[in-house]
């Protein structure tokens, strides 16, 4: 696993070089983010079960047939892996906004996903739907909470639905 900080040094440290300005200014942009990036993951850890159940409400919705007869989210076993899934892809974002880097995301999220979900049936356009929700939801909620630039919040849930998306279909 990696974060911000570790991935830096690794990378001027297999040149063997010093840290120049270039290494600096990454260094401080990562840290004064820092403050908003620990409200963030704060503020979804005390509301993921909202969070989750608001998405999955919104994308049920959205995508009706999928809790219908014959829909992947039928019957209540396969709903609640749904918004098991959607709670997992929520939790690992937190730790990757924390972290101000992707890797957690290639390494205990997705590695695998793709054949898992192709193999049960499991519609990634869907996913992908639902992923966007919580995105949209995690910065209404920092727009509330009073963080001005949001955007950082999206990098973590585009990356799973760039990385989900782009090795289906
Ligand atoms: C932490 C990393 C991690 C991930 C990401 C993960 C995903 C994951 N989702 C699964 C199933 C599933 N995933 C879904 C999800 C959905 N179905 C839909 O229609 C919706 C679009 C969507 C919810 C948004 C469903 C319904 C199943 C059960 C499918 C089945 O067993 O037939 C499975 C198969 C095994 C199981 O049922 O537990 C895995 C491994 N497991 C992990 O350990």
């Amino acid at each position: 696993m990696r974060d911000a900080v570790t991935k830096l040094i690794k990378n001027y440290d297999v040149t063997g070089r010093y840290l120049d300005r270039n290494a600096m200014d990454t260094l401080k942009a990562y840290f004064e983010s820092g403050t908003a990036r620990v409200t963030v993951a704060t503020m979804i850890t005390a509301n993921a079960a909202a969070i989750v159940r608001q998405a999955g409400s919104s994308l049920f919705e959205q995508v009706p047939e999928l809790i219908r007869p014959g829909g992947n989210a039928y019957t209540t076993r396969r709903y609640s892996a749904c918004l098991r899934d959607m709670d997992y892809y929520l939790r690992y974002a937190s730790y990757a906004l924390v972290a101000g880097d992707m890797n957690v995301l290639d390494e205990r999220v997705l590695q695998g996903l793709r054949e898992t979900y192709n193999s049960l049936g499991v519609p990634i356009g869907s996913t992908v739907i639902g992923i966007q929700i919580m995105n949209n939801l995690v910065k209404q909620m920092a727009t509330n909470a009073g963080i001005s630039d949001t955007n950082f919040i999206d990098e973590p849930f585009e990356h799973l639905t760039r990385e989900l998306s782009e090795v289906s279909i």
